[in-house]
Formats: C-alpha cells, structure tokens, sequence
C-alpha cells in the first residue's frame, strides 16, 4: 500500500531551526515536490524533514560492499552525480570506507537479508549520511534510478549545458520500494525493419530508465531473419537483405549480438530471444529450400501480409534446424528463456500445430531453456516451466487461464504499435487506439478471470515494427506509452490513480527532451517545460 505521509517540508525546516545564527547551507535546488516526479511511482515514499543531502565537493559515494555488481552501481551513481554537479564525486568501497558522517555521503549497503524482495531498495536521503540498501545490485540499481529522477533534469546531457560546477540536493525522502511483477518487459519487432546494435541499446536505455528488466527481441519474420546462424549461414547471407518496403534490412553477428546481451545484463535487463515458428517463416524458407515442402526456396517477402507461411511441419530437416537455431541463440543470450512464437498460423491443422508446438517445446527443455510462446500455444500441452505470452484480445480465456505462466500483453492496452488516436501517422490500428490513459488504466491481475495470482509473471509492451522505419518512428509510438506500461508492471495498483500519474508523467517531458526522445506530446498530459537552473 502506498503511505505518503506529506509533511509540510517548509513548516517543519523552520521548527528545527537553531536559534543561533548559522551560516545558511545553500538553498536546496530541488523543490520537495520533486519527489512527486518518480515514475514509476515507487510503493512507499515519505518526505522527511529537513533540507535533504548536498551534492558538493565533500560529497562522496560508498560501496560498503566489494561485491563488483554493487562497486558497478556506485560507480554509475558517481557518473550521474558529476553529470547533475560537475563535481567529480568520489567511490570508496569496502565496510572500512563508511563516512565519518560529517561530510555528505551515498552508502550503497548489499543486504541479503533486507525484507525488501530481490529487486526492492530502500532509499533515505536524510543529511548528511544518506543509504542506498537492496539485497542485490540490481535492487540498488533501481535506487540509482530513483536518484536519478530526483536529480535536475539536465544531468541527462552529454554535454555540459551549464555553469559547473553547481552544486545541488537530493530531497529528504524515505522510499521503500519493490515491483509488484518480476517481468516488467517490452518487446522491439527488429524483423519487419532492421534496426542497428545503437539502436536497440538506446532502446534498452530507455527501459533502463523505468526500471524495466526483460527485452524481448522478435528476431525473425517473413521479412527478414536478423541474427547471424553458424550452421546456417544462408538465413544472414540471403534472409536478411530486406524488410518491409524493400529497404536493405540487416543482421547481427553473433559478437554484436553478445555484445548486446552484456549491455542488457549491465543495466540489469535480460535478453529474450524470438524466432517466430512455425508461422512468420517466409525469411527461413527463402534462405534454404529444404525446410520447404516441395524443396523449393521462396523469393523474399516486403509487405505486411501475416499467416502465409510455416515451415515444413513433416520434415525432419525442420526439427535439426531448430535444435541448431535454439542451441546456437540460446547460448549466445545466456537464457534462461526462449520465445518460439507461435502465432497466427494459418496453414496448419490444429493436429499438425499442437504436435510441432509440444516437439519445439522438448528442443528447447533439452536446451535448458524455459519455452514461451504467444498465446495460440496454450491450446497445446504445456511444460510446467513453459510460459504463454498473451495478445488477442479475444483468445480463449479459459485455455489463458491453465497456463503454467503467463505475460500479460493484451493488444488494445500494451500494444505499443497501435495509434494513439485517428489522426495518429504511424501504427496500427487492429487492436485499438490506445490513447495513453488506456494504456495506463487497466489492472494485470483482471486480464484473465481464473488465472492465479502466482501464474502471471508480469506485463510486457510488444512494438511491432510494420510502420516504424527509424528510432525516432519507434520512440513516438512508445514514448510516453512505454513509461504507462511500465508503472504498470511496477506500482501497487491503489498507488496509481490516473491523475496523479498524468502530473509525474508531464513532468518528465523535460528529462526526454534532455535525452532526446522523440516523445508524442499527448493533449491528456500536462507537460512541462524546461525551467533554467535556479
Ligand atoms: C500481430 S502479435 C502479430 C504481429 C504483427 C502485429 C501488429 C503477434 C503475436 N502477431 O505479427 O506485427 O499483430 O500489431
């Protein structure tokens, strides 16, 4: 539940002032209402009293744990702060390093037994020792998030934009803070359009920045197939030359794709790698007339059409071809998951896909890796590990309802390439248009009557890429959606009325335009413009 006990913060510095004249410290530069600015909106936040911990040339960083994962998430901390200040603040490390607790400091404690959950924190700010505790770096990396959102917004810019250096505060608060789901994902559509290594870790930035924690990457189509097979080299040679429109399309090696699963893993995001089957298959069946029933390649595909193709259900070729697929993927992404799509076949008898489904599934198990499929797959006999993605608005809810797992992405809410209005240039409109309340308001844990609670790993917002041919196409359709979804996945539901996240939401407009997102300036905001430093 959410407890914001709202001191009047103004009335209670005054009560605690010492009757004695004092040099003033300098003025705070971050309102108490800042706090108001987190998104997503964290479970438990209270402001304390006073003026809240400068950020100055005696401040320092302390990692009171070695560990390098926590030593990694100070560092970053340090990064934002010299970013926010100028001023490079130091990171000392070890239990020896504590802060004598007359000059400022950030202690970074890894607490395994803090009864916080795995991924929560808890943050005090109070001066001049203020903690930063979780029972896991990527619990103090959401802490750093937070911090990061009570900083001034132009701590986003590359470039110094301002005089430095300009000292500044965090607010006195007390967070305690944990997501209600432990899948808080998005999905980016890398197969209808290609998009480039800098283009998805900006996409992983952004999800970094909302404490979102899977990116699902949907990374073979008709299309194209984007992801470079040892054993099958032509899927890269030949299925990656295009995309929708005809445009040059493109693939990863395997380096690059390594490189982007490290990344992830450093922002504390894991890579969920999807090849579409046995629907979605054109690129795979240009690329090797074999896995075709009549032996015959296909010529490559450019338009948006879906349910056309499938691979060769009866062939045994089909099956050593995705053991090497899933084996050589599999490996590369470190699981523990992998997404063997699934959807929109129509081509198949439901006898022909139920059996090629559950013999995917035991590649995959054989694997070691957890089997996820959108949610036809839940018509067909599930593992216990294997989990259903679900998006038709209209699927079977009872079939929705026995699956050992599931992820919530119900299209007319978490689908990121619809349009938000009829006047919306880009996406879709299939599903709905998902103006961003409608993607704001809706409870995950009403989607599917019956499901229990423990089933539904959490939310995940797919943007499929048909009509988005750049990053920038990409950022309008999800930004300012992505942050909904994400709050979504995050807060406790009584602490997300739609008004008070509409006024945090505003209230990140100038933090995007900082890091240059191309975000929809959706008439239901209130966004706010960027203030000069005071
Ligand atoms: C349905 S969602 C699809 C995709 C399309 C998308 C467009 C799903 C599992 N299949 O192939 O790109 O709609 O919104």
């Amino acid at each position: 539940m959410l407890a914001v006990a709202l001191i009047v913060t103004g009335a209670c510095a005054h009560a605690a002032k010492p009757k004695t004249p004092q040099a003033q410290p300098p003025a705070p530069q971050l309102a108490s209402s800042s706090t108001a600015a987190i998104l997503p909106a964290p479970a438990q936040l209270t402001d304390l009293p006073g003026d809240g911990l400068p950020i100055n040339a005696q401040t320092v960083v302390v990692s009171a744990s070695t560990d390098p994962g926590a030593v990694r998430v100070a560092e970053a901390l340090a990064l934002l702060l010299k970013r926010a200040t100028g001023i490079a603040v130091p990171v000392k490390t070890g239990p020896a390093a504590a802060a004598d607790g007359r000059i400022p400091s950030i202690t970074l404690i890894l607490d395994p037994e803090a009864a916080i959950g795995d991924e929560g924190y808890q943050l005090v700010t109070a001066a001049p020792a203020a903690t930063l505790k979780a029972r896991t770096p990527a619990g103090l990396s959401y802490g750093v998030q937070t911090i990061r959102q009570l900083l001034p917004y132009w701590s986003e810019y590359e470039a110094v934009m301002f005089q430095q250096p300009r000292p500044a505060a965090l607010p006195a608060v007390n967070i305690v803070d944990a997501p209600r789901y432990a899948w808080r994902g998005a999905m980016l559509d890398v197969a209808r359009h290609f998009f480039t290594l800098e283009d998805v870790e900006r996409f992983i930035d952004i999800m970094a920045l909302h404490k979102m924690n899977r990116l699902h990457l949907h990374l073979a189509d008709d299309q194209g197939w984007r992801i470079e097979i040892s054993k099958w080299p032509d899927l890269t040679a030949k299925g990656a030359l295009t995309q929708v429109g005809g445009g040059r399309g493109g693939s990863y090696t395997q380096a690059q794709f390594a490189a982007l699963v490290s990344y992830a893993a450093d922002r504390f995001i894991t890579i969920v790698p999807e090849i579409d089957m046995p629907g979605h298959t054109n690129a795979a069946l240009a690329s090797y007339g074999e896995l075709n029933c009549d032996g015959r390649a296909k010529p490559v595909f450019t338009g948006t059409d879906v349910g056309f193709s499938a691979l060769c259900v009866d062939k045994d070729v089909t099956y050593r071809f995705i053991d090497d697929v899933v084996g050589e993927i599999g490996a590369l992404a470190k699981g523990p998951y992998f997404h063997v799509g699934g959807d929109e076949v129509k081509t198949l008898t439901a006898a022909q896909y139920k059996s090629f489904v559950e013999r995917v599934q035991s590649i995959v198990q054989a694997h070691g890796l957890q089997m996820i499929g959108w949610d036809e797959v839940a018509a067909t006999s599930l593992a216990p590990a294997s989990i259903v993605q679900h998006w038709r608005p209209d699927a079977a809810k009872a079939d929705l309802a026995r699956a050992p797992h599931l992820i919530l992405s119900p299209a007319d809410r978490a689908y990121l390439d619809m349009k938000y209005d009829r006047d919306t240039a880009l996406g879709l409109n299939w599903a709905a248009l998902i103006p961003v309340r409608s993607a704001y308001e809706w409870d995950p844990a009403a989607i599917v009557p019956g499901a229990p609670a423990a089933a539904i790993l959490g939310v995940e917002a797919p943007i499929w890429s048909e009509t988005t041919a750049s990053m920038r196409d990409v950022e309008f359709l999800m930004m300012p959606r992505l942050a909904a979804i994400a709050e979504v996945a995050w807060s406790p539901q009584a602490a997300r009325p739609w008004d008070t996240f509409r006024a945090r939401l505003g209230a990140q407009a100038p933090r995007w335009t900082a890091l240059g997102i191309n975000f929809y300036r959706s008439p239901d905001v209130p966004w706010k413009g960027m203030d000069a430093p005071r």
